[in-house]
């Protein structure tokens, strides 16, 4: 057992996951066909002359996503109704034989250059499942896909993700498709090897819901067979009947613990990722604009999310006249100021802090507050259980604590607790099991100058690269 745990200690990001993982909260965008139907999911056989957006403004979607402190947005190029947001040499349904720009537009390349001039990463939803391509269920169709897949990652510079839907039903001629994954990833990785693949993919993992929930322990290192597509698409094969957008799939609410891996034949890492529309839908409705989500409820998301070791997709749907409504924007700032102001101020600036061991000077536990992500406290290898004692510059009132492992060493920290002195005694603040990129530790507030974390369980000896504690400007 003991040489099974140091060896899933020991299964790391590759480099492309790492620089996805910190990007921790972005955009989908999803805009077609649907918006000018009022439909989640379009038939395939909708007139391309409906798709005219009267006021697109791609800046508009990237000063909104921005405004939220996200770093990057996904945009539905082709969603299951098969109509193509980019004019694609492969097909005539696309925005070359709508209205739209006198059928001269070419809506990815203008998110594109948006994203570019505002910082944003981009990335792309190509749905497999396509309801309009006569293609579709015959071996052409995956040489149709793998097409546009190279239009869309040769044409519009770095990508950082390809986003591919478990969703898959019958074609328009009842023909159901055995999709050629392989031959996909293959022209991923040959074309934008810097990009993830996610969810019907080997790098990013779904939650296995779209509630916006994720798991108390949602651990990076899982069994190798949650990568398979097939069961991705079982999971996600539910009608939409608008009730499985917030079931939550309580399914495998254990994947990674100890028991969970004993036994698996092999373990990668397939961290996990947390996607949920900022309204009901993934398309636009009028009827939804009085449903955006409340602030409480998406800061609830973020904190479970991008604080529970996972990254949060935030669906965001343009309106018919191709902007996204004053509702959401509003919204989206409310967010991105609180998130602004609550990690605006770290309380640890001139903390000292004591281990109750360390490897070297090199992981000196002062690494801990320098800011840097690539530098980390470790005890000696071996030592599974550790305590660090900090000590703030004065009493502080606080009620938030951010820790951060060391994921590029693994991700080893199984329990842990935090707790704070109180006239001499230790007062239990919080406990949690997991840390691995990020946990937010949230609590009622308390006033406070000692604290004491303490991990009690790992997998062959824990890292630690940040302890930061805030006062949240919102509760
Ligand atoms: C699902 C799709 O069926 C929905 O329309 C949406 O695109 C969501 C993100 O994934 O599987």
């Amino acid at each position: 057992m003991n040489e099974f745990i140091r060896n899933a200690a020991q299964v790391v990001p590759s480099a492309r996951q790492l620089a996805w993982q910190e990007l921790e909260f972005y955009a989908f965008i999803h805009f077609g066909i649907n918006t000018f139907t009022n439909q989640e999911w379009g038939g395939g056989d909708e007139d391309p002359g409906l798709f005219n957006p009267t006021a697109f403004d791609a800046v508009q979607w990237v000063e909104a996503c921005k405004s939220a402190g996200m770093n990057g947005l996904i945009l539905t190029c082709k969603h299951h109704d098969g109509f193509c947001l980019w004019p694609s040499a492969y097909t005539e349904h696309s925005v070359k034989n709508s209205p739209w720009r006198n059928g001269n537009g070419d809506m990815v390349k203008e998110v594109v250059d948006a994203c570019r001039k505002g910082g944003l990463q981009f990335g792309v939803y190509l749905s497999p499942w396509d309801r309009h391509d006569g293609r579709y269920g015959t071996s052409e169709y995956n040489d149709y896909f793998k097409a546009q897949l190279r239009e869309l990652l040769t044409d519009y510079g770095d990508i950082f993700c390809v986003w591919f839907d478990g969703a898959c039903g019958e074609g328009p001629n009842g023909l159901k498709q055995i999709y050629d994954w392989d031959g996909y990833y293959e022209v991923i990785r040959e074309l934008q090897p810097g990009a993830v693949i996610s969810v019907c993919g080997p790098d990013v993992r779904w939650c296995g819901n779209e509630a916006g929930h994720c798991r108390e322990s949602e651990w990076s290192v899982v069994p190798a067979e949650l990568q398979d597509c097939e069961k991705i698409q079982e999971q996600s094969q539910h009608a939409d009947d608008g009730e499985f957008a917030k079931r939550v799939n309580t399914r495998d609410q254990n994947l990674g613990s100890r028991e969970a891996v004993r036994g698996a034949n092999k373990l990668i890492w397939y961290p996990a990722e947390v996607n949920t529309s900022i309204r009901p839908g993934w398309f636009y409705h009028t009827s939804e604009d009085d449903k955006v989500k409340s602030l409480e409820e998406l800061l609830d998301v973020y904190y479970k999310s991008v604080g529970g070791n996972s990254t949060f997709l935030l669906n965001l749907p343009p309106d018919t006249r191709g902007l996204i409504h004053e509702n959401d924007v509003k919204r989206l700032s409310e967010l991105g100021q609180v998130l602004r102001s609550t990690f605006g101020c770290n309380l640890t600036s001139d903390a000292h802090a004591t281990a109750t061991e360390t490897l070297n000077e090199t992981h000196n536990v002062s690494r801990i507050f320098d800011g840097n992500q690539h530098t980390f406290w470790c005890p000696k290898e071996g030592t599974e259980h550790a305590a660090i004692d900090i000590e703030l510059n004065s009493e502080h009132t606080f009620d938030t604590i951010v820790l951060q492992e060391h994921i590029q060493s693994g991700q080893r920290i199984e329990k842990l607790r935090i707790e704070y002195q109180q006239e001499g005694s230790w007062v239990l603040l919080c406990e949690y099991t997991i840390i691995g990129y990020k946990r937010i530790c949230r609590f009622p507030e308390v006033m406070a100058r000692s604290i004491r974390l303490t991990i009690e369980q790992s997998r062959w000896c824990p890292t630690l690269s940040a302890f930061e504690v805030y006062r949240s400007t919102h509760n």
